[in-house]
């Protein structure tokens, strides 16, 4: 079904844009008559369609170049799953065993079941070339989280007591990277990513819950609901993109890596994501975007002491796991005119597949509209 209406969407924009396309032609024509050969203007990054407004890292500036750019994301979870298998509410509680069991207090079996989970995150990011071969980044984030959970009573799991809801917000983790031309020839280009994260989001964020005994408690909140990782984290990555005509195409591989143990005596479980892109620009600055996109996760190593409780996002091995997610973006990116230089994008994200180190909340949708600028 969404298949289908995004081929309905392709079709509008053809018909919307079509005068335009044959407007661009024109400037085409004009632009090789003068000799112009299409090489990277001030404040036009993209030689062939934009790259879909989530991907990062996938283009250098030239020298004394500068962007600057905004992005909000929000990622959607509902519902739950072990492996590749669906859970109901039901099929947890009462059934999952419960790691901090012998803790006084704790029921053999889980009580609190998450049921949704949305994250908001705003990111803000400069880029700078200080050469034509290497530009730099830097990237700071903003993490708004909601959590929903349904509690059931400590004396008989198929009894719902009550539900609650957890939150956190604050900065997240900040990113640095360098990012280096490798290769280049013609309509060819590869970068390399060198990057890190520095630990400046919060670990030891609290929330108020609802206990299996039917009372109020604020707690440490799990490792889902906590801002950072904790940890420095080395970001490395390459990008090959690729052009021909009005298409545009480009596969990326990046890594989050963490290095030794948090404050808390944990480490986030380190993640590879591979993604490939086409895209195709319409005519006008306007060009849309397909992509596949798979990552694995491994689980957290080792516990922090403070985070316990009868529920599955309390447990470190409840993290990680596999998942492809089909992409599709709009971008608009105009040649002339006052927008010349500004670029506005939006992707949404929809999981096709997920096998999850679980029980935990499975990915239902994200999406990203994003803004930047160079000069
Ligand atoms: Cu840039």
């Amino acid at each position: 079904m969404k298949i289908l209406s995004f081929s309905g969407l392709l079709a509008g924009f053809v018909l919307c844009f079509s005068a335009s396309i044959s407007y661009a032609e024109e400037l085409k024509v004009t632009a090789d008559e003068h000799g112009m050969h299409a090489h990277h203007q001030m404040g036009h990054v993209h030689e062939g369609p934009a790259s879909p407004i989530s991907v990062m890292g996938d283009h250098l500036h030239d020298e004394g170049e500068w962007m600057l750019s905004y992005r909000f994301m929000r990622m959607e979870m509902d519902g739950n799953r072990s492996g590749s298998n669906d859970l109901s509410p039901g099929d947890i509680s009462g059934v999952v065993a419960n790691r901090f069991f012998g803790t006084p207090g704790q029921p053999a079996t889980l009580r609190i079941v998450p049921t949704e989970m949305t994250m908001d995150m705003h990111m803000v990011g400069a880029m700078y070339a200080p050469t034509d071969w290497v530009t730099l980044m830097v990237m700071g984030n903003y993490l708004d989280m909601e959590m929903d959970h349904i509690t059931f009573a400590g004396g008989n799991p198929a009894l719902e007591i009550g539900r609650f809801t957890t939150e956190s917000n604050g900065i997240g983790d900040t990113k640095l990277a360098a990012l280096f031309g490798l290769f280049e020839t013609g309509n060819h280009q590869v970068i390399g990513k060198l990057g890190g994260s520095l630990p400046t989001g919060s670990i030891d964020e609290t929330g108020t819950i609802l206990n299996p005994m039917g009372a109020r408690v604020s707690i440490r909140l799990p490792y889902a609901m906590q801002l950072g990782t904790g940890t420095y984290d080395i970001e490395p990555g390459v990008t090959y993109t690729g052009h021909q005509g009005d298409w545009g195409w480009g596969a990326q591989y990046q890594a989050r890596i963490h290095l030794g143990e948090n404050g808390e005596d944990y480490t986030r479980g380190d993640k590879h994501s591979v993604n490939a892109w086409l895209a195709y620009l319409w005519g006008g600055g306007f060009s849309t975007s397909a992509r596949v996109a798979a990552e694995t996760e491994s689980k957290i190593d080792g516990i922090d002491p403070q985070i316990v409780g009868p529920v599955q996002t309390a447990d470190p091995d409840n993290y990680g796991g596999q998942r492809v997610e089909l992409g599709f973006g709009v971008n608009f990116s105009p040649d002339d005119g006052i927008l010349q230089g500004h670029e506005f994008g939006a992707e949404i994200l929809l999981p096709v597949y997920q096998s999850l180190n679980g029980p935990q909340l499975e990915r239902d949708y994200s999406f990203t509209l994003g803004y930047r600028f160079a000069f």
